[in-house]
């Protein structure tokens, strides 16, 4: 696959979007769009196939056994505009049960991909209709939420465009970060066996960034887009275009810091949200999150790398803007690494975006067990949830106060929280790390009645324990949606 494949500059995005689609009965589709109205007002309309099944693909220099939607890592991309609907299609052609989480989407809970919470997992050789509304435009991507599954390739982009676009771009590219070890170092579910049966953590993977110990796993590949760094991803581009670059972390256990040889970066989006443009050199992802930046690019061929924080590797891929200009290689040194960093308090909304007040404080403390293989919020773990207990129509702010060795990118469904600085409002994001020992709190409006869960994004810790539930009303009956 070539760069343009991802950006909307190229044919091969148009043909992506369009293989593979079904028709549902518009009953299912009362509250479609405005554009889906115009062109379609009654008839089938048409979706995206998602079939999930084991292939055999190939990475650039390796071709791996893994799980993917459609035979592809990642799956098509799938572009919806807001206000709108997604429709898709899961078939599950697995061995095992399945869903599909739209992460980041406010969400009708029953189309969540929450298996146990707010839906069954899908059989074996059965399918399931994902059909939904997205209400706000920006960058999100959909993946398994069933055990490990995330960890192999079973994960793809969703974006949603903005009807009324106040930027102004020439193309965009979609940058999928993933760490990867299916079919090379056994299977995901080994790797948690592995960490379970073991009481120490790796020392040698190491951040200060991050506050001590990045992550659980060493995975030995970082892609870009499904490609490693010994075949890279090509984003074919023209010198003086101003292009908007679209970056997802959808990686297990690796935080990225991200940075465009040459160029500096201008932030404008986080986790799908708008933020007041932030001019930096590079910026650091956890696992969940998105950033959108746009750049100028100047002429010749650029690395676009993103480093695996603490882990001694990196994730790399080429923006080309001259055809003949001489690719730097992948160990290249990219000084803008090492320049200036975007902090979270550099994050201002563009827009006058405030929630309520809020109308009462919950505290949910990120806690380890002594086996260092569980992870607890209020020191529980999943098996017996933290339920944040909330009222449809109130406010309420979260204080995540972690008091675990380990760093974690906290993300919420069906909701966006506002990040706050003492009384200073800051962004709209669903996913936010928090560092040992720090404090950080976000303002939710439950203005969506279900049981969703919040969780850590790093897939080792959710595994570990680390997912509770913020819940409307009282308490449905246990494991109420498991049952066939
Ligand atoms: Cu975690």
């Amino acid at each position: 696959m070539n760069g343009s494949a991802w950006g909307t500059g190229g044919g091969l995005s148009r043909r992506l979007l369009f293989t593979g689609t079904f028709a549902v009965a518009t009953s299912a589709l009362t509250e479609v769009a405005t554009a889906d109205r115009r062109s379609r007002p009654r008839g089938p309309a048409r979706g995206t196939v998602l079939r999930a099944r084991p292939a055999t693909v190939s990475l650039g220099g390796r071709k791996v056994a893994t799980w993917t939607y459609g035979g592809t890592v990642p799956g098509p991309i799938i572009r919806a505009t807001a206000g709108g609907m997604v429709r898709a299609r899961l078939v599950n052609d697995l061995p095992a049960e399945t869903t599909v989480h739209w992460h980041g989407i406010r969400i009708d809970p029953r189309m969540d991909g929450a298996p146990g919470y707010t839906q069954a997992p899908t059989k074996p050789g059965r399918t399931f209709d994902y059909v939904f509304r997205v209400p706000d435009p920006g960058t999100y991507f959909y993946h398994s939420h069933v055990g490990m599954q995330n960890d192999r390739g079973l994960y793809g982009p969703l974006v949603v465009a903005d009807p009324r676009e106040p930027l102004g771009y020439d193309e965009e590219f979609v940058v999928l970060l993933d760490d990867w070890l299916d079919g090379i170092d056994g299977t995901p579910d080994d790797a948690l066996r592995r960490l379970n049966a073991s009481t120490e953590h790796d020392d040698t993977l190491r951040s200060d960034l991050l506050g001590g110990v990045t992550g659980e796993v060493r995975h030995p590949y970082h892609l870009v887009n499904g490609r490693m760094a010994e075949a890279p991803e090509v984003f074919a581009s023209r010198p003086g275009r101003t292009v908007r670059f679209r970056v997802i972390n959808a990686a297990a256990d690796t935080a990225y810091r991200v940075a465009l040889g040459g160029h500096r970066m201008t932030i404008t989006h986080t986790d799908g949200f708008p933020c007041a443009p932030a001019t930096v050199d590079t910026f650091l992802i956890g696992m969940g999150e998105r950033y959108d930046f746009v750049t100028r690019l100047g002429a010749g061929a650029f690395p676009l790398v993103a480093l695996a924080e603490g882990k001694q590797a990196r994730a790399f891929a080429i923006v080309r803007t001259t055809p003949g200009a001489r690719r730097p290689p992948r160990d290249v040194k990219v000084p803008e690494l090492e320049r200036r960093l975007l902090a979270y308090a550099d994050l201002r909304p563009r827009r006058a975006d405030a929630l309520p007040r809020p109308g009462r404080t919950v505290t949910v403390t990120l806690g380890m067990r002594p086996s260092g293989n569980e992870w607890t919020l209020n020191d529980r773990l999943a098996a017996d949830p933290l339920r944040v207990r909330v009222e449809k129509g109130e406010t309420i702010r979260i204080v995540m106060d972690n008091q675990s060795p380990m760093w974690h990118p906290m993300h919420l469904h069906g909701h966006t929280f506002q990040l706050r600085a003492g009384e200073r409002r800051g962004v709209r994001k669903d996913t936010v790390n928090i560092k040992p020992r720090e404090r950080l709190s976000v303002d939710v409006e439950c203005d969506n009645p279900g049981e969703w869960m919040f969780h850590c994004h790093n897939l080792y810790h959710q595994e570990q324990g680390m997912m509770g539930v913020l819940g409307y009303g009282q308490a449905p009956p246990r494991n109420r949606h498991m049952s066939h």
